[in-house]
């Protein structure tokens, strides 16, 4: 494939999604060297994910060894997201992923990208995500890599029960609305960046605030496989539609 052509994904959640849309990922990630010239994965590709120094964490290991695969045939690169920031050296070290935590500058041909998760940037103070409150500060990450993995892993799981609220539609419109305003301020003062890309409010967009420049947010891949292409001259949005499960065996004729 000649010309550049990268796919975005954002806001899988794995290890929280239902296991279809997991295998559809995994579907996706076996047919993008088909699909396109390069990965971009846009934060919260996990539900949660922690880099212990000897350890990965298991829910996630599908994904992961998919990932480090797919990077040995075309380049990958990953933005962490509230839920999954703590990747320390394993994405570059181990996976061949080149990973930014909080936002990575990349190249479509003679377009520049700026990508970041986008979180904490339009909440309002106070109302950051459980996530942070348990592992975004150094020390209690320092803390919290000396848990046993079991221990660690199943106090975040009953903390994102208690913590986590469903958002209305209008909270998530709003929400996004929000993000929009931001992202096209940013880009009116930035006039480096041609594509300014954002995950985490989950609602897909593709607006132009100025000839030539725009705000895009490939919504999630949790829903329904939403993600994104962009090349020097196109940006899409898109769904993924995996191949159809195979048939259940009919009955044997008594
Ligand atoms: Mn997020």
């Amino acid at each position: 494939m000649t010309e550049p052509r990268l796919l975005i994904v954002a806001d899988a959640h794995i290890g929280g999604a239902p296991a279809e849309s997991e295998a559809a990922l995994l579907e996706f990630l076996d047919a993008a060297p088909g699909m396109g010239s390069a990965l971009l994965i846009l934060g919260d590709l996990f539900e949660f994910w922690f880099a212990y120094s000897r350890v990965i964490p298991r829910r996630g290991f599908r994904v992961a060894a998919s990932l480090a695969k797919l990077a040995r045939v075309m380049p990958v690169s990953m933005v962490g997201g509230n839920h999954d920031r703590w990747g320390k050296a394993f994405w570059s070290e181990d996976a061949g992923v080149s990973y930014g935590r909080r936002e990575l500058e990349l190249r479509v041909g003679r377009r520049r990208l700026l990508a970041l998760h986008g979180d904490g940037i339009t909440e309002r103070p106070g109302r950051s995500s459980w996530t942070h409150r348990i592992v975004g500060h150094p020390l209690t990450s320092a803390a919290f890599g000396l848990l046993h993995p079991n221990l660690g892993f199943g106090l975040v799981d009953r903390l994102s029960f208690l913590l986590s609220r469903r958002q209305s539609l209008a909270e998530r419109e709003r929400y996004a609305a929000g993000q929009r305003r931001w992202a096209e301020s940013r880009l009116a003062g930035d006039p480096a960046i041609d594509v300014l890309v954002m995950g985490h409010s989950h609602m897909p967009a593709l607006t132009e605030p100025a000839p030539g420049r725009f705000y895009l947010n490939p919504g999630a891949w949790l829903d329904e496989g939403s993600y994104a292409i962009v090349t020097e001259d196109t940006i899409e949005l898109c769904r993924f539609t995996p191949a159809a499960p195979p048939p259940h065996p009919t009955a044997a004729p008594r």
